[in-house]
């Protein structure tokens, strides 16, 4: 007798008609083995899936080139299919589940012709947490099975685990012809299903990510009272040796994995790193707001990185541990052949290869990497992974931080007056448009919690659940907003940021341990400048005051632009936050 598990995958074997089907048993071997097929058989436009880089300098390292139209997350392209509009939310594009299904049917039948099916039995969070949840994707790329290895805790231990149950999240992944106009990620929360097809990179294509940690899981989190959200999962550890747990929501590519990695250019202050994406938070019997992080890998913003901004990173790059580290898009150096890319340590080299595959000098007027090129790599083999990063009732959280990309009007750092007020902070938040997802419009955009394009529902419903979740807590974390992206005049960055945001998380924690005082403002409360530790740092006090700065008359069109965000969710956003957003209007000066 068959499974509720091998049943599903003969029918999805049958729609789809691979000319084999593997179980990956998630060892070290086999990944081996898969990459070779990456190397040998499987290509891309043309290209292996997998080029070998140098195992001298960059141990377990291999490149792979995504389809050039296949780049990033596509919004656009990617709809959860309640069964009303509504439950979705206006935040979400909307499919009946029906009609999704007959679309994805059609152009799933016989998508894996003469490929091989791979089956990824895999656990998010550790299978002995009580918030883990077992899962099953199937995929017909060798890119996408190695890269569950490294995200995820996949082994044949998690098929033993869902035994005779139907209780497994299901995802479903052909990269297709790679045609855009072919490519859905669709989303059955109901079913805990995952659908996707037509792109094999990142949040489409990995599906433990964003799809079912954070849409579908937002969806379980709402009914089984618990969050799922777009967080790092940090300990900052002080000079006397304390602990103190934080979680940290940004929009994508603004900064969660550097934070999470942070190396402190204060004296005595070290980051443990638990997360630097996702975070699921659960309320325990003793009223304690707990975080897990479900993955097991950084899939992380390769531009930029070096060991001048995030040394931690570097080293968890060259560590070589465990097998593989993967670069996607990157550059490439010839004459060592080296991943490269904008932002790296050292001079530019002289013999590139750009992400498409072109020599490239800086001549050529382009990136040599894709602004949103990536690495993949192991949580274990980083040097400021936490001790608790295995346990399986994860972390005690005693601060909450929201942050944006925001050049103008934010301060560096508000703490909320209260869990409301904070909840609040974060419905309002707003981001400058990244490289992240493709088709955005350049500007602002308001993305409450950094969770706009991964809530799996209704907004409003979202806003309600976090307000509840504050009624559950018995001491509820403070909140606090942060914005390291403030610019001058000429449109420098006028905080140095990276390391140095440790002298803002050095006042969070003063502030969580009521070691500090505050001033308080409309928009919520700011240190000191006397209390946050600018010691060593250059910065004039003029532009000190100017990171703090409250401008009157930009705060009222935030406000008019926030009111109009709010409106969207008509009678679905609760009566607490229009109560805020009046507070916040009458509060400012006239
Ligand atoms: P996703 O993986 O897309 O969710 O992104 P992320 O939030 O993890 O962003 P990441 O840490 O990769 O940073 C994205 C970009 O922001 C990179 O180009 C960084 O160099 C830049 N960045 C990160 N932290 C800072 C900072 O403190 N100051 C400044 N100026 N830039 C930063
Ligand atoms: C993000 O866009 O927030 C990412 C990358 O972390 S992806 O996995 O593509 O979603
Ligand atoms: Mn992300």
């Amino acid at each position: 007798m068959s499974t509720p598990l091998e049943k599903w995958v003969e029918k999805q074997a049958e729609l789809a008609k691979p000319k084999r089907i593997y179980w990956c048993n998630g060892s070290d071997k086999e990944a081996k083995e898969i990459v070779e097929v990456g190397m040998q058989e499987e290509k891309i436009n043309d290209y292996p899936v997998f080029t070998e880089l140098n195992q001298k300098t960059w141990p377990n390292a291999y490149h792979h080139r995504s389809h050039p139209t296949d780049v990033a997350r596509t919004e656009q392209l990617t709809f959860v299919c309640h069964p009303d509009k509504e439950t979705a939310g206006p935040n979400n594009n909307w499919m009946h589940p029906d009609e999704a299904k007959r679309k994805l049917t059609k152009l799933s039948d016989g998508c894996m012709k003469g490929r091989t099916m791979y089956v990824l039995p895999y656990m998010m969070g550790h299978p002995d947490s009580p918030y883990s949840k077992a899962c099953v994707q199937i995929t017909d790329v060798s890119y996408v099975a190695v890269s569950m290895r490294i995200m995820t805790r996949l082994g044949s231990n998690v098929v033993k685990k869902i035994g005779n149950s139907e209780n497994f999240v299901k995802g479903f992944h052909s990269v297709g012809d790679f045609d855009p106009n072919k490519r859905f990620i669709m989303h059955f929360p109901d079913e805990r299903l995952v659908w996707s097809i037509g792109s094999g990179y990142g949040g489409n294509a990995l599906l433990g990510k964003k799809c079912f940690s954070l849409r579908i899981a937002s969806c379980l989190g709402l009914k089984e009272g618990w969050l799922a959200e777009h967080m790092v999962v940090m300990g900052v550890e002080d000079p006397q040796g304390k602990v103190t747990y934080i979680v940290a929501a940004f929009p994508s590519a603004c900064g969660k994995t550097n934070l999470a990695m942070l190396q402190s250019t204060l004296p005595g202050y070290k980051i443990w790193t638990l997360g630097d994406d996702i975070a699921w938070l659960n309320v325990d019997s003793d009223g304690i707001l707990r975080a897990i992080n479900p993955e097991t890998g950084y899939f992380g913003v390769a531009p930029g990185t070096s060991y001048k901004t995030n040394p931690n990173m570097m080293k968890t790059l060259k560590a070589g541990k465990f097998f593989p580290t993967l670069f996607t898009n990157t550059a490439i150096e010839r004459d060592g052949n080296e991943p490269w890319w904008e932002g790296l340590d050292g001079a530019v080299p002289e013999h590139i290869i750009d992400w498409l595959g072109n020599k490239w000098t800086p001549e050529t007027g382009t990136k040599a990497a894709h602004p949103n090129s990536r690495f993949t790599v192991s949580v274990y083999n980083s040097p400021t992974l936490s001790s608790e990063f295995d346990n399986p009732k994860g972390v005690p959280i005693s601060a909450i931080i929201f942050g944006g990309k925001r050049t103008q009007l934010v301060p560096l750092v508000v703490e909320s007056f209260n869990w409301q007020n904070g909840v609040f902070s974060g419905a309002r938040m707003g981001s400058e448009t990244t490289a992240a997802a493709m088709g955005l419009k350049a500007g602002v955009r308001r993305d409450p919690m950094a969770m706009l394009p991964f809530c799996g529902y209704n907004m409003g419903d979202y806003f309600k659940h976090w307000l509840n979740m504050g009624k559950k807590l018995k001491n509820p974390p403070k909140i606090f907003s942060v914005n390291w992206f403030r610019t001058d005049e000429n449109g420098s960055f006028i905080w140095p940021g990276f390391g140095d945001n440790i002298r803002v998380l050095k006042w969070i924690i003063a502030r969580v341990n009521n070691n500090a005082k505050a001033v308080s403002t409309p928009i919520g409360l700011v240190p000191n400048l006397d209390d946050l530790d600018t010691s060593g740092l250059n910065i004039p006090k003029k532009n000190l005051e100017k990171l703090f700065e409250v401008k009157i008359a930009d705060w009222k069109d935030e406000i008019e632009d926030t009111g109009k965000f709010f409106e969207q969710f008509g009678k679905n956003i609760p009566i607490e936050l229009k109560n805020e957003l009046a507070e916040l209007s009458k509060n400012l000066p006239q």
